[in-house]
């Protein structure tokens, strides 16, 4: 959001200021404060203005808003609608930027891994963080887990008690309540641009989404404020992508993985074996019975303890 409109909204979050001491305030004339008081009420803010002043009565649950009140240094780009966040995410990764979080309310073509389909209804958080770590490039599947972490954290603090499935699912219950797709472009020694995407099906209906085992945070307590949501999910993630140390012991107590039963489709193999640590990068450490095996990437299955 424009840095005029965040400071107006920043003056008005304390108390109702008039018209006038805004245009002292921000350096600005009074037609211009009139012109982006009108605009934010434009993107849903409820701005009244009586005696007192205008007042700042409501922030929308979602949308540009989330600018506001974001502590993260990242540009927001909002769309009601869009195809995908992550093939958005990759166009500004070409044009040169970094920094920006693309933001869509609905996805006509949202995409997991492997070019499978991601159902986006309206109503859910799908978001593609656009960053430039200058780390090599075998250090990505970091950066999946720390988005992982970041969304179960933020959907903990909404009273759901998530966790994580190795390498990309947050899961309640067993049930999928959130997906994340990585992509990056760069050399060997340094990633040029990264992507994080993240899907959470937040404000939708399980039974919007074509998919078996699927859960929402709609299902799991009711409706959240999404925009809140967002920004503690990009603060969490702005927060551990630059802190690597800390990744791995909050990925560990947030698994769901560690001690059970897996098998992982991975490079055409399967291994099979009790799942006991995961290393950084991102590889899950595999207890076959016949020694250890790290697997590096893959289709994780949980499966029942043995002699149930
Ligand atoms: C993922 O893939 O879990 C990664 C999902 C990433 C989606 C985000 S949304 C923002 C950004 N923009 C994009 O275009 N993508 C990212 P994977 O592990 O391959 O799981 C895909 C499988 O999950 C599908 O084959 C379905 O079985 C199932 N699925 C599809 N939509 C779902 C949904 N909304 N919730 C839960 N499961 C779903």
């Amino acid at each position: 959001m424009q840095e005029t409109r965040i400071r107006i909204l920043d003056a008005l979050a304390e108390r109702p200021v008039a018209g006038p001491d805004l245009a002292d305030r921000l350096s600005v004339s009074r037609a211009a404060v009139w012109k982006h008081i009108e605009e934010l009420r434009g993107m849903g803010f409820e701005i009244a203005g009586g005696d007192n002043g205008y007042e700042l009565c409501s922030i929308p649950e979602f949308g540009p808003a989330i600018a506001f009140g974001l502590d993260a240094p990242l540009d927001v780009e909002y769309h009601d609608s869009i195809d995908s966040t992550n093939r958005r995410a990759r166009g500004l990764a070409a044009a040169g930027r970094e920094r920006v979080v693309v933001v869509a309310d609905e996805q006509t073509g949202g995409r997991g891994r492997l070019d499978r389909t991601w159902a986006s209804p309206g109503g859910g958080i799908w978001l593609s963080v656009l960053v430039r770590p200058g780390v090599p490039a075998a250090h990505a599947p970091v950066y999946t887990l720390a988005a992982a972490v970041a969304t179960t954290r933020a959907v903990r603090e909404a009273g759901v008690e998530a966790s994580i499935k190795w390498p990309n699912d947050v899961l309640v219950g067993g049930q999928k309540l959130a997906g994340i797709l990585t992509e990056m472009e760069g050399e060997a020694d340094r990633i040029g641009w990264l992507v994080v995407g993240i899907g959470l099906n937040a404000n939708v209906d399980p039974g919007e989404v074509p998919a078996e085992g699927v859960t929402s945070l709609r299902a799991e307590r009711g409706d959240v404020d999404r925009r809140v949501l967002t920004q503690r999910l990009l603060e969490e993630f702005d927060h551990l992508h630059r802190n690597h140390g800390a990744v791995l012991p909050a990925w560990r107590e947030y698994a769901d993985t560690l001690g059970r039963r897996v098998r992982v489709e991975t490079g055409g193999r399967t291994v099979e074996g009790e799942a006991v640590d995961i290393e950084f990068p991102g590889g899950l450490e595999i207890d076959t019975g016949n020694g250890t095996v790290t697997v590096a990437a893959g289709d994780c299955e949980h499966l029942r303890p043995t002699g149930e």
